[in-house]
């Protein structure tokens, strides 16, 4: 069944020049890209994407990093998508991550780890709309 997820290239994927190699990784494998635009998330955005992060200590530098900068979001549709691209990803610590991953690839601050992807349809669905009106999705 295909599936939506929402996925960031972060400020730091920006400037380390990776939009292009993330969004042709996500083409070749046969993923749509059915949404797209660049912005700078607010302090309000970024605690509405991060909520079960609010709390937690790293979430001031955190919030510091994903305002800091231009980024660009998306949605990335197919079948599976939300697993697929998750493993694309690799895993949140990029020292962990399998070269080939994106962030095995392209990370290696646990901080700053080039995507996000969304973790379950559930959290697609509520990220999609920090980012997106029904009319610029295709
Ligand atoms: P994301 O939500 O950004 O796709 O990353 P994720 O699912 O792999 O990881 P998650 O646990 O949701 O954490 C969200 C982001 O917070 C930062 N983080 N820093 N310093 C730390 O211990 C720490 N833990 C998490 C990372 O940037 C992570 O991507
Ligand atoms: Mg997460």
């Amino acid at each position: 069944m295909d599936q939506k997820s929402l996925v960031l290239v972060k400020p730091d994927g920006v400037r380390k020049h990776l939009i292009g190699e993330i969004i042709a990784r996500f083409e070749r494998r046969g993923l749509k890209i059915c949404a797209l635009k660049m912005l700078v998330m607010t302090k309000d955005q970024a605690k509405y994407h991060y909520a079960e992060h609010v709390d937690k200590p790293f979430f001031p530098e955190l919030e510091a990093f994903i305002t800091g900068g231009p980024l660009v979001a998306m949605i990335v549709e197919g079948p599976n998508a939300i697993k697929a691209i998750r493993t694309m990803m690799g895993v949140t610590d990029p020292i962990e991550s399998t070269p080939g991953s994106i962030r095995g690839d392209f990370a290696l601050d646990k901080g700053e780890n080039v995507i996000h992807g969304s973790d379950s349809p559930e959290a697609a669905e509520r990220e999609i709309k920090n980012f997106f009106k029904p009319e610029e999705i295709y």
